[in-house]
């Protein structure tokens, strides 16, 4: 029996398509959006109309995003889990090199469709005692070559979890920052402008962070006991561990 209801956003790839599998799988219905509507399709027609709700929008428009929530069928206008996880990196170029469009891009996505989405859900989950779970990374937390923005996009998620859980203070709203490490989605070929080779090459013998290991991560947050909340979980592949400090000498 379908009792709750998730709001998935990237739920065409990756973390989010698995989420998808697992939250119906554990009885939930699911808002699947994302850009590439054929992909979001495909998740309603292996699970049905009534389990699966397709909602193909660019997370940077807000007027779509509010048409779409708007435009909910009335079985799917209820919701219990937000779970903002759409997001990408573009390109791994040194800051003075790197493509200020990009930055914008990263910006919009990952820092401003984010904080948009979950101010549109807000007052439901509060009525509802629900909970938001933020996908951010370990980039937000550790600093590397070519991270720059992405990684400050994500450090953004992480206090913007914690400051959430302040401000939800007494509603019942849990709010959990999930901050994975290397993870072979679709991630590293968006990155790198779709070169399927070096996402092959980086993800090679290193035995990755698989997308269904965060799905059962978020599945295992939305399902703690009410009086629980995970605030942060920082989870990396067993081959992926900090490096140090690096020395530019007689620079
Ligand atoms: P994928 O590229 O496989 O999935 C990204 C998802 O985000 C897609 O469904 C994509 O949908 C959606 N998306 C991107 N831009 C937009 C947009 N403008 N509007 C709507 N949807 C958008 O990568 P992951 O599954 O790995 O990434 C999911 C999240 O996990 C991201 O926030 C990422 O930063 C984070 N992350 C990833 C890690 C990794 O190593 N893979 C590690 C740590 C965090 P579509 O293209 O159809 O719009
Ligand atoms: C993605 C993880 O380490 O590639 O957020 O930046 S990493």
């Amino acid at each position: 029996m379908t009792s709750k209801t998730a709001w998935i956003t990237g739920a065409s790839s990756g973390f989010g398509a698995a989420a998808v599998e697992r939250f119906v799988a554990g009885g939930w219905r699911v808002i699947a959006s994302g850009r590439r509507a054929e992909r979001l399709q495909q998740l309603v027609d292996r699970h049905g109309a009534d389990k699966v709700h397709a909602a193909a929008f660019d997370m940077r428009d807000e007027s779509a995003m509010r048409a779409a929530h708007a435009a909910l069928p009335p079985a799917f206008a209820a919701i219990d889990l937000l779970l903002n996880n759409a997001g990408l990196a573009l390109g791994t170029s040194p800051a003075q090199q790197a493509d200020l469009a990009q930055w914008k891009q990263m910006i919009d996505t990952n820092v401003t469709a984010l904080v948009t989405m979950t101010h549109l859900l807000l007052p439901q989950l509060i009525e509802r005692r629900g909970a938001i779970v933020n996908i951010s990374s370990i980039a937000g937390s550790y600093a590397y070559r070519g991270g720059n923005v992405y990684g400050a996009s994500k450090a953004f998620v992480t206090q913007f979890s914690q400051n959430l859980r302040c401000d939800l203070h007494g509603t019942g709203v849990r709010v959990s920052s999930i901050e994975p490490g290397m993870a072979e989605t679709e991630f590293t070929v968006v990155r790198t402008g779709g070169d399927q080779a070096a996402s092959d090459q980086l993800y090679a013998g290193a035995h990755p962070i698989t997308a269904g290991d965060i799905a059962d991560t978020i599945w295992w947050i939305a399902n703690m006991p009410p009086h629980l909340n995970v605030n942060r979980v920082e989870v990396m592949p067993v081959s992926q561990s900090a490096a140090g400090l690096q020395v530019a000498r007689d620079a």
